[in-house]
């Protein structure tokens, strides 16, 4: 292993996927590991995400929308055509793009991947979590956690109210490096220990990549490179707009 390269939250965005590859210039011996949301918003189905990932053996955290994908899936397996009918239209091409191969893919994906001293994961950490000793309960919150409240505990995504700092600020690097995703900047949030790299490409942002080299089997991380690819456009909102006539 020279390189590990990990990417922010691709959400379909293929095209994008594919040209920020080609930039890095992936070679034989590079680790390339995504922070989840894979899948759903963007303009390529779960299918065709999953098996891109398999063909070209990149790994991947879970992020809440592989965790939904997978509630999803299950139900639908149970309940038939009739619960497609709760649903919103990217989750039922999402849904019926999976074959079951792709639900046995999802369901392996583990809550983090630890590499060396580097920790990859979907969300975020509060300061009283210990990822090894992870209570079932608190397994979601690591896909969903973006900022906290003066407590320091995790706060829903609509409390805007009482955030405090976002959790990447208070986490004191007891778990490695933390590479994560789930929450869009519009540029890499670089803190001391930890660097979000979510940058909204399915939102018309981009899509970042961040890369780490190996050396005398540490990595390297006071030296990491970003890049990046700019989304082609705003897949979300025009989904929305679709959506709403
Ligand atoms: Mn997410």
């Amino acid at each position: 292993m020279k390189r590990v390269i990990v990417y922010g939250d691709i959400h379909g965005c293929l095209d994008e996927f594919k040209d920020l590859r080609e930039k890095i210039g992936i070679k034989s011996g590079d680790f390339e590991i995504c922070v989840g949301d894979i899948l759903n918003k963007g303009p390529y189905l779960g299918g065709e995400m999953i098996s891109y990932l398999q063909d070209h053996h990149i790994r991947s955290v879970v992020g809440n929308n592989e965790a939904k994908a997978i509630k999803q899936y299950k139900q639908y397996k149970k309940a038939g055509e009739e619960y497609l009918k709760s649903l919103r239209a990217f989750e039922i091409a999402t849904v019926l793009s999976l074959r079951d191969d792709d639900f046995l893919f999802l369901n392996s994906l583990p809550l983090f991947i630890k590499v060396k001293n580097l920790t990859i994961l979907h969300g975020g950490l509060t300061p009283s979590m210990d990822l090894e000793n992870l209570d079932a309960s608190l397994k979601k919150e690591i896909t969903l956690i973006r900022y906290l409240n003066r407590e320091l505990l995790p706060i829903p995504w609509s409390d805007q109210e009482n955030r405090y700092k976002f959790w990447t600020e208070v986490y004191d690097g007891r778990e490695g490096f933390i590479v994560s995703g789930h929450h869009p900047f519009p540029k890499p949030k670089i803190d001391k220990y930890a660097v979000n790299i979510d940058t909204g490409c399915v939102y018309g942002g981009k899509l970042t990549a961040v890369v780490f080299t190996v050396k005398e089997d540490r990595i390297d991380i006071k030296n990491y490179e970003f890049f990046y690819k700019r989304a082609k456009k705003d897949y979300w909102n025009s989904y929305l707009k679709g959506e709403k006539k």
